[in-house]
């Protein structure tokens, strides 16, 4: 029988206003699917996202949903799953939301290694406004603020992720649907921060200013550009440039989870149990 997707979806919000072709709609299949195989609860989880094409992701799941201000879907998300831990809390954000303007609530949230899933959605442009640059886009591409090319350097999130001290980091890409949704399933089980990069084609903002100009071409290109971590590991550091490694990039299971050490403190605040003292902490620097 065919999949159901009618219910996790708001379908008097449909027809989506995302463009004819684009990526985004594969990676709300994906997570819907890998949601379903979860056997989550919707009322058991909050979907918060922020602005941009990616945002939408929120007001088409029915699920407890948060729609919130650009660059601010991690302040938000820490907000819910520290009120409410026993709870599933998923972001969805673009590259510009995650990694410009709310690059450092990203940091943090990785940081702190709380129990959130991160999809951040990239299509290394601002796509709702039209084509701005962002940190992720192609040194070399044309864009509405970069009409000579972008001369910024390309900045990687997952490695970024992996250094500020996110526990599961992955990434793969919407031509590999069903990896996606495993991917997807991986990194909502995994207890601390999880970031997964799920790179998407912009043709109309993206493709059409750097001669792909349609759906196909831009998903070619970003078969060209992606490798899979086994394969990824096997390249020489020059054959490596250029190159996106796709899977799990990262899962450490041991880290402490943020939540878990907040409701110590609680603990104590609520008279449950004694002071905490200097040598009750495990000191790591
Ligand atoms: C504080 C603030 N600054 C700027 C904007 C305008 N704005 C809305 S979406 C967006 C960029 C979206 O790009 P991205 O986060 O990559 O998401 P996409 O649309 O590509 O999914 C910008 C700059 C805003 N809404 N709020």
């Amino acid at each position: 029988m065919a999949f159901n997707y009618d219910e996790y979806l708001r379908t008097e919000k449909m027809p989506t206003l995302w463009c004819w072709g684009c990526g985004d709609g594969v990676i709300l299949k994906s997570f819907i699917r890998a949601f379903d195989k979860l056997g989550w609860n919707k009322d058991d989880t909050c979907v918060v996202s922020g602005i941009g094409c990616s945002g939408r992701f929120s007001s088409y799941l029915d699920f407890n949903t948060v729609h919130t201000t650009h660059g601010r879907t991690i302040a938000y998300a820490t907000g819910i799953k520290l009120a409410n831990p026993d709870k599933h809390v998923v972001c969805v954000a673009g590259d510009g939301d995650a990694l410009a303007i709310g690059g450092n609530h990203t940091i943090h949230g990785c940081r702190r290694n709380i129990d959130i899933t991160l999809i951040v959605i990239q299509n290394f442009i601002y796509g709702l406004t039209n084509s701005q640059t962002s940190p992720t886009t192609p040194r070399g591409m044309w864009t509405v603020t970069q009409k000579a090319g972008n001369i910024d350097p390309t900045f990687d999130g997952c490695k970024l992720a992996e250094a500020a001290g996110a526990s599961f980091v992955g990434r793969e890409k919407v031509t590999e649907p069903r990896k996606l949704e495993k991917l997807l399933v991986q990194a909502m089980e995994h207890k601390g921060f999880s970031y997964v990069e799920a790179l998407s084609n912009c043709h109309i903002n993206l493709g059409r200013k750097n001669k792909m100009a349609n759906a196909m071409e831009n998903l070619d290109w970003i078969d060209s550009i992606t490798v899979s971590k086994k394969k990824y590991d096997t390249l020489s550091p020059e054959e490596q440039m250029n190159k996106l490694p796709t899977g799990i990039l990262k899962q450490d299971k041991e880290a402490d989870e943020y939540c878990d050490m907040y409701k110590e403190i609680q603990e104590v605040h609520q008279g449950k149990r004694g002071k905490i003292t200097q040598d009750d902490f495990e000191k790591k620097i």
